[in-house]
């Protein structure tokens, strides 16, 4: 590569890109550990774009209309945190590049969402970002169609790699954003023919022109480090109807003795090489230094966000005061006032008719009465609307000619699905639910697992939750599920008995901030166990006593879902032989484990045995059934009991307590 011909045609666009180009080496650097590659090939697409087109504002990066900045390929991490340092995000000074992976920093070394102000996203796992972009734009589509274009109109742009297009989700992403016509979606395919383990064509030789175009999109293809031919293709992707894909060639690690091979993909970090590469740049300020020119420059860069901000903010209050206040509500993440009214009234009604239906159907019944006054629920299932019942008759579909639709048709794509749930929510102003079998959250955990990591808010409709849905048999019988969701960190698997429990989880769900939850919900009939009307939202404590024992309490029978018809049936025999019998309904393990012991010990007294009763494996049950007074005062564990962090692995092991120190600590204490 001619670097010096790149430099004296486009002196300030290179100097900018540069300056991406040198805090990624430096960071990578001081951390030693990281991705510079990326960063360093894609720089001048970043350039260009945050230069000519994106909408943002650091003094408001929360602002509703920003355009979206999505880094699919989230190793690159530092393309992002440059970005937001050089454009004067408040959340990433200098201190902050200096610290990168550090324990404690905003910069992770993948971009994790909340943790500063400008990620829009968390990404890292390959495929996760580009299908989130598919969330992104159909929440845009709707809010403008709904809002008018004055209100909401912004494009959602996206760097993917070639790993992210080998990723099987890839595929259902770009189907479902294809068909849907999604031309606020501009996707940059950092087209650089390498990964981890060498060139792309020892894993794949698929022309990704082709596959993009097969499905719908406009495609285009440029040399990735050219500035004209980059601003070019941004200007026809936006003009064109179609999602666009600019496949973008560069050079990894451009410009460093690591080029263009696999090597460049790491952390380049020997100070020779890194040296040349910022001669080669025509760099010469020190390590973590940008010239105050360049930085003005950047800065710069954030005055047309400003502008359009502010324009747009007049336009909003010449809005109603009403219907300013519906807006901020449902971006705010708020649940309408009515809702709980909703609630309680749809209870009453379900204890007192006290009929028999299977909780699908109950989910659907409570569906009927939150969607019309929850304007912003996004709704839809991986093709068993029928089976899920997951569509209510006021919400319309959405189809690229029904933009106000607020049901989607996602087809056989779960993994698609979910993840575009979770760029609906992080979009703002939606609150996505999705179907699928139980079984199913195989195909869609790695983005439910990120639902957790984020702490979006998207509700998981997974009905058929047992052997209970029959004659289909073990393939699409789920029974490690629930204690696998369990074992998630930061998510709530409600598993309700009837439609008193249905009703009291959706609502849990809906106004849930930062975590999401799963439905496990029956295909076959359930009885109303709950024929006392209470206002309580009892499934709020996550398990509670539903009949007491008569006489000496001697049995707690512990149940969920489906198995507490089972429980109160084994309640009636025991009892029938003088033995007190107390049945609780666990609608949801990780609320009831949340509660202050008094109230645990309250529900499950110590002295009576325990039985548990749920259609699924024993995994998670052992915390009620041996806990407590179990063997738990004899017994501890050192280990994990919430997601990672990021910082080198000893700091990691000393925060978390893996330790000897702490090993031997625990051990003295049940001594
Ligand atoms: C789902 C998933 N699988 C594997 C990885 C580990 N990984 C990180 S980057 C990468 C290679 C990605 O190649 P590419 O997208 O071409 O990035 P480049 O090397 O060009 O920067 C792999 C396998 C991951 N982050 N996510
Ligand atoms: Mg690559």
């Amino acid at each position: 590569m001619d670097l010096t011909a790149l430099r004296t045609a486009h002196p300030e666009h290179w100097m900018k890109a540069a300056a991406i180009r040198a805090l990624t080496l430096d960071a990578v650097a001081a951390a030693n550990s990281g991705h510079s590659g990326m960063p360093m090939g894609m720089a001048d697409v970043a350039t260009v774009l945050f230069t000519n087109h994106l909408n943002f504002d650091p003094a408001a990066p929360h602002w509703a209309n920003r355009d979206r900045f999505i880094l699919s390929a989230g190793h690159g991490s530092m393309l992002l945190y440059a970005l937001l340092h050089l454009t004067g995000y408040e959340d990433f000074p200098l201190e902050q590049i200096k610290n990168f992976r550090q324990w404690g920093a905003r910069t992770a070394g993948h971009p994790e969402f909340g943790h500063g102000r400008g990620i829009e996203v968390t990404t890292g796992p390959l495929g996760q970002g580009i299908a989130n972009s598919v969330g992104f734009a159909i929440a845009e589509e709707i809010q403008r169609a709904t809002w008018g274009t004055a209100i909401v109109n912004h494009h959602t742009y996206v760097m993917a790699g070639d790993g992210c297009l080998m990723e099987g989700i890839s595929q259902e992403a770009i189907g479902l954003a294809g068909m849907q016509e999604l031309s606020h979606l501009i996707v940059f395919f950092d087209d650089n023919d390498i990964t981890i383990d060498g060139k792309v064509s020892i894993a794949d030789k698929t022309n990704q022109m082709e596959r993009f175009a097969a499905s719908g999109w406009h495609v285009q293809a440029i040399d990735g480090h050219n500035p004209e031919e980059i601003e070019a293709a941004i200007v026809a992707a936006k003009a064109d109807k179609r999602p666009s894909m600019i496949a973008c060639k560069t050079h990894i690690a451009l410009g460093h003795a690591a080029q263009d091979t696999s090597k460049g993909h790491g952390a380049l970090t020997d100070a020779d090489q890194m040296k040349a590469a910022k001669a080669a740049y025509g760099w010469t300020a020190g390590a973590f230094e940008v010239p105050a020119d360049i930085k003005a420059q950047w800065e710069a860069t954030a005055e047309r966000g400003k502008t359009a901000r502010a324009e747009w903010q007049a336009r909003v209050e010449k809005l109603s005061a009403a219907k300013q206040a519906e807006f901020a509500r449902a971006q705010g993440g708020e649940a309408p006032k009515k809702l709980a009214a909703t609630i309680r009234a749809f209870k009453k009604q379900a204890s007192e008719e006290a009929k028999s239906v299977a909780t699908r159907k109950s989910s659907e019944n409570v569906l009927a009465v939150i969607n019309p006054i929850m304007p912003e629920t996004i709704g839809g299932s991986a093709d068993l609307t029928g089976s899920n019942n997951t569509k209510t008759a006021d919400m319309g579909v959405f189809t690229p000619d029904n933009r106000k639709g607020r049901y989607i048709h996602y087809g056989i794509r779960e993994h698609g699905m979910a993840a575009a749930m979770n760029g609906m929510a992080l979009h703002g102003g939606a609150r996505a639910y999705g179907g699928t079998f139980m079984c199913f959250t195989d195909y869609a955990r790695g983005a439910m697992r990120l639902s957790a990591l984020m702490g979006v808010p998207a509700v998981y409709v997974m009905t058929h939750d047992s052997i209970g849905l029959g004659e289909d048999g073990p393939t699409h019988q789920p029974v490690e599920h629930l204690s696998m969701l369990r074992a998630t960190p930061n998510t709530h698997v409600f598993r309700p008995a009837d439609s008193v429990e249905t009703a009291e989880a959706w609502e849990l769900a809906l106004t849930a901030d930062t975590t999401p939850s799963v439905l496990a919900l029956s295909r076959q009939n359930l009885p109303t166990v709950r024929k006392v009307h209470t206002n309580k939202n009892m499934t709020a404590q996550g398990g509670y006593v539903l009949a007491d024992a008569e006489g000496k309490r001697q049995v707690i029978l512990i149940a969920t879902g489906s198995e507490v018809e089972i429980a109160l049936k084994a309640r009636e025999a025991l009892q029938a032989e003088g033995i007190g019998t107390r049945v609780v309904s666990m609608p949801c393990m990780d609320i009831f484990l949340a509660q202050d012991e008094a109230t645990r010990r309250k529900v499950l007294p110590a002295g009576p045995v325990r039985v548990a009763i749920e259609a699924g494996v024993r995994q998670s049950w052992d915390m009620i059934l041996m806990g407590e007074r179990g063997n738990a005062k004899k017994a501890a564990f050192v280990g994990m009991e919430g997601f990672g962090a990021s910082a080198p692995a000893e700091v990691l092991y000393e925060k978390f307590g893996i330790t000897a120190e702490n090993v031997v600590a625990q051990a003295k204490n049940l001594l």
